[in-house]
């Protein structure tokens, strides 16, 4: 049988998930096969001490799988980030989740978010990737935008509560066109500059990096930036011709590219894993097609009337669990470790962050294992020994409801959904059971569902039978 024509469910076995499912199947189906591979052995490649890297998260807000350059975009320019790319390896399934609060939440635990708040928050209790990381010796950083303490101080849910040493940055997001600025817990100020935020967190990431040059760190950096309320300084607005998206997007670049260049001042390329990516898809919404002007929203004037990005080829947008909802921009940098001008289509996850980047600092055992991880460890495709990854499926929730599944190739689109959000500008599909190959149909374009209704019942019945 080829592989593309098998269901295959390969994840880390310790969930619990993947037992279940396969006596499940292999009950109620006879023509589609089913194998379980457990986690592979990866004890060979496990650093040694000397070898742990230091760990750079670079995380945008809301930008799309079409906004790089590398990835199609053709408005917006970004050399630096296509750079990047080009110096490391970039990833064309990279799953993140539909909104703000949960996707960081499964960035930070490396669980589902309806499993740690669902929402804008998280539970005291969660370990994050944070936290496991600071055990195995690091120091570790967030600057930015947090979103996992309903968008307030919370003693028990800001980052100083959660793992990280050092905080500067918003709590909450910027749709008022305002932020409140703390700088560990202490409550700063609260501005409207949002042109100028890209350049301040990319400021106090700097001081982080040569504050901490010297030992094992883990900056994890949260742009408010792409999230309207979007603006551009002075000095980028009408830089592109296309539009204050683009400007916006532009000014991102440089400043990531501030921050890279003082990896490489500071002698720290070589060992710094840098991860870029984003929350989630791009915002669609028809009535904010205006930006926040002297306290109010005045229509766009000058551009494109379009003040949020692309989700390129895929279908939907933020809050959607269409592809372009959650597939997002994904690209590693490990010079010597991850292939340069590498492209790969294996499906990787925020959710694999924390294991894999416990075990590149050989702190695997540090990961809880008293609750289902859903994250996987994935050295094996960030160093291209594998082009399929340590998972080959993917759940979809929007809140605590599962929306879709993705094994292999396939996606499964469950009927009657309920949690449909009323932005982006609805696309509801059919309501009725969906099937997409999301490789050879990357847009969603095409419903096989009818044609092949072996698929279709071994994917639902995996799908109802998940926890
Ligand atoms: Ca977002």
């Amino acid at each position: 049988m080829k592989r593309s024509n098998m269901i295959e469910l390969r994840i880390k076995s310790t969930t619990g998930w993947s037992e279940k499912a396969s006596s499940f199947l292999s009950r109620t189906t006879k023509t589609i096969a089913y194998t379980l591979i457990p986690s592979l052995a990866l004890t060979s490649i496990v650093s040694a001490e000397s070898d742990r890297p230091n760990f750079v998260i670079i995380f945008i807000d809301d930008m799309g799988y079409g906004d790089l350059g590398c990835y199609g975009c053709e408005t917006a320019k970004t050399p630096i980030i296509d750079q990047l790319a080009a110096d490391g390896t970039r990833f064309t399934s990279f799953y993140a989740q539909t909104v703000c609060g949960p996707s960081r939440g499964a960035l930070m635990t490396g669980r589902y978010p309806y499993r740690v708040g669902g929402g804008w928050t998280t539970n005291a209790e969660e370990v994050t990737v944070a936290e496991v990381l600071k055990e195995a010796g690091y120091t570790t950083g967030c600057v930015g935008k947090w979103d996992m303490s309903r968008r307030r101080y919370q003693k028990e849910l800001v980052p100083n509560s959660q793992g990280f040493d050092f905080y500067y940055g918003a709590l909450g997001a910027n749709d008022g066109n305002k932020v409140t600025l703390y700088k560990n817990r202490e409550k700063l100020e609260t501005t409207q500059n949002m042109a100028g935020l890209s350049k301040l967190y990319t400021d106090k990431s700097i001081e982080f990096l040569r504050e901490n040059k010297d030992k094992p760190f883990f900056l994890y950096l949260a742009h408010t930036m792409m999230h309207v309320v979007i603006d551009a300084s002075p000095e980028y607005r009408d830089r592109t011709g296309n539009g204050l998206y683009a400007d916006t997007l532009q000014e991102l670049d440089t400043q990531t590219g501030r921050l890279l260049e003082t990896l490489d001042d500071l002698n720290l390329r070589d060992n710094t894993v840098v991860l870029f990516t984003s929350d989630n898809g791009p915002w669609s919404n028809d009535h904010e097609q205006q930006r926040m002007k002297n306290g109010k929203f005045v229509p766009w004037t000058k551009g494109p009337k379009i003040p949020w990005g692309s989700s390129g080829p895929l279908r939907g947008a933020k809050g959607s669990t269409w592809e372009g909802g959650i597939r997002v921009p994904g690209i590693v940098r490990w010079p010597g470790h991850v292939p340069a001008g590498k492209t790969n289509n294996a499906i990787i996850s925020t959710l694999d962050v924390m294991p894999t980047f416990a075990a590149l600092a050989g702190g695997a055992d540090k990961v809880p294992t008293d609750r289902i991880v859903d994250g996987v460890d994935q050295r094996e495709v960030f160093f291209g020994k594998s082009d399929e990854g340590a998972r080959n499926s993917f759940r979809y929730y929007d809140g605590n409801e599962l929306q879709a599944i993705r094994i292999g190739d396939w996606k499964l689109r469950l009927p009657g959904l309920k949690n449909l959000r009323k932005w982006p500008e609805l696309d509801r599909g059919t309501q009725e059971t969906e099937l997409y190959n999301v490789v050879t149909d990357i847009s969603e374009s095409k419903n096989v569902a009818v044609d092949q209704p072996e698929r279709v019942k071994a994917m639902l019945t995996l799908a109802r039978g998940l926890k």
